[in-house]
């Protein structure tokens, strides 16, 4: 936990603004909505004299990169794979905001992504670590897991000094993202970052980033796993930020038979509850698809008929990438002559008739 000013980081309304004027953002229209106010803290709560912000590790037991080897089995990021940290972070702080409120004539606000802060600047300039090359904050204690919340108060705090930037000529996390979704160090265009089109984007997902989102079933640690300074980093000691063992590697042929009850019931209280099931279910496919093992066509078949239309679009897909287009033939004659959702027949079509190479 430390301190800076809320005018501490004077670039961000223009790095904010050049972000969302390239799009990067994708269809989360909510980083737009207000964006005056994340840029400037003081837009937000004129009253804010000081800015507590408070990291908490979440460290894996294992290294996330391992995961990505077992085909048969989802990949779900190591911060979806415990309680949600919203509630965990939020009561944190509130407990510390409580504290400070009592003290006397001071006011505070709570915040961890529920309001339009930038929280990893703030980070930074408070000196809990700094924004890497692939943007997230890192520090030399904890490496790359940490999860981040702040408490804007009217009180005037003792600022912290800023930690410099440690990633020297290194470019580790930029190289290993599958999707190439760096344009330059220290930017994300989220459109092609597999957390992005896994968790926040809604409808069906690019051909172009399928196989590259591998096994992949909620976000993705790549950028973060990889990077040299996780040498430092240890486990969550918080009891409740610990992992639950039946998050890591389920096999995905129990996954891809989720309907909605089940789904609610197994991630309640979890971050990967916000997808909902069938967008859950449109990434499970994909990672079927990917597996290359026919034993998991039975999976992909069985939701041909899905009530949903991004779960049938990427069933077929995967029964595609694992049977062929012969062997879906006979499919389409059972699933897909009825089928009127456009999204799903122009899979149907890209199966059945791929263009002819030219
Ligand atoms: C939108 C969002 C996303 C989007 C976009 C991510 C992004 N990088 O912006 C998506 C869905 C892709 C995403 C993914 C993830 N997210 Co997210 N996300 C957010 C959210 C809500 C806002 C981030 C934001 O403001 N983006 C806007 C851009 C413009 O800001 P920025 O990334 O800071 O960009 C800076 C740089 O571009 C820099 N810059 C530009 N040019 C230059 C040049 C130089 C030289 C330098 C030094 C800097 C620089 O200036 C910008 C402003 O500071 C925050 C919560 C919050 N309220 O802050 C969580 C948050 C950033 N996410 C978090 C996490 C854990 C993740 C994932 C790891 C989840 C996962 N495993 O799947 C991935 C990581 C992917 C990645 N490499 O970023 C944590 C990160 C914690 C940390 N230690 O930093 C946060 C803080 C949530 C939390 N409360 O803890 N996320
Ligand atoms: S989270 Fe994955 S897809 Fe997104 S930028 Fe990092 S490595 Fe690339
Ligand atoms: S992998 Fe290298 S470049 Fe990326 S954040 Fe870590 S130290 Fe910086």
């Amino acid at each position: 936990m430390q301190v800076t000013r809320p005018e501490a980081v004077p670039e961000l309304p223009g790095r904010l603004a050049a972000w969302l004027g390239e799009g990067a953002h994708g269809t989360m229209d909510w980083m737009q909505d207000r964006a005056d106010q994340r840029a400037s803290p003081r837009t937000l709560w004129p009253g804010v004299r000081s800015i507590i912000v408070l990291a908490t590790n979440y460290g894996p037991e294992t290294d996330p990169l391992d995961l990505l080897a077992r085909k048969d089995r989802g990949a779900i990021a190591a911060y979806a794979q415990r309680r949600d940290y919203h509630d965990v972070v939020k009561g944190r702080l509130k407990e510390l905001g409580g504290y400070l409120s009592a003290k006397g004539d001071v006011r505070v606000k709570v915040f961890c992504d529920t309001a339009p802060v930038m929280e990893k600047p703030l980070a930074a300039a408070a000196g809990l670590g700094w924004q890497g090359k692939h943007t997230v904050l890192l520090s030399r204690r904890h490496g790359n897991w940490l999860l981040l919340g702040a408490i804007y108060t009217s009180a005037e705090l003792e600022p912290d000094a800023p930690e410099t930037d440690r990633c020297g000529s290194c470019r580790a996390c930029l190289d290993v993202c599958p999707t190439n979704a760096f344009p330059a160090p220290y930017r994300l265009d989220a459109r092609r970052c597999i957390s992005y089109l896994t968790i926040e984007h809604a409808g069906p997902i690019a051909p172009e980033f399928r196989k590259a989102i591998g096994n992949r079933v909620f976000g993705c640690d790549d950028c973060l796993a990889i990077c040299p300074w996780n040498k430092f980093a240890h486990a969550a000691r918080d009891a409740r930020m610990a992992a639950d063992p039946a998050f890591d590697a389920p096999p995905l042929a129990e996954l891809a038979g989720l309907d909605d009850a089940a789904f609610r019931t197994r991630f309640a209280g979890t971050p990967v509850k916000r997808t909902g099931r069938d967008r859950f279910l449109r990434n499970v496919l994909i990672a079927v698809g990917n597996s290359g093992d026919p034993a998991l066509a039975a999976s992909a078949e069985r939701n041909l008929g899905d009530a949903s239309a991004i779960v049938r679009g990427m069933a077929v897909w995967a029964c595609g990438a694992l049977l062929g287009p012969a062997a879906c033939r006979p499919l389409y004659e059972r699933h897909g002559l009825g089928e009127t959702d456009p999204d799903v027949l122009a899979e149907w079509r890209a199966l059945l008739d791929p263009p002819e190479e030219t």
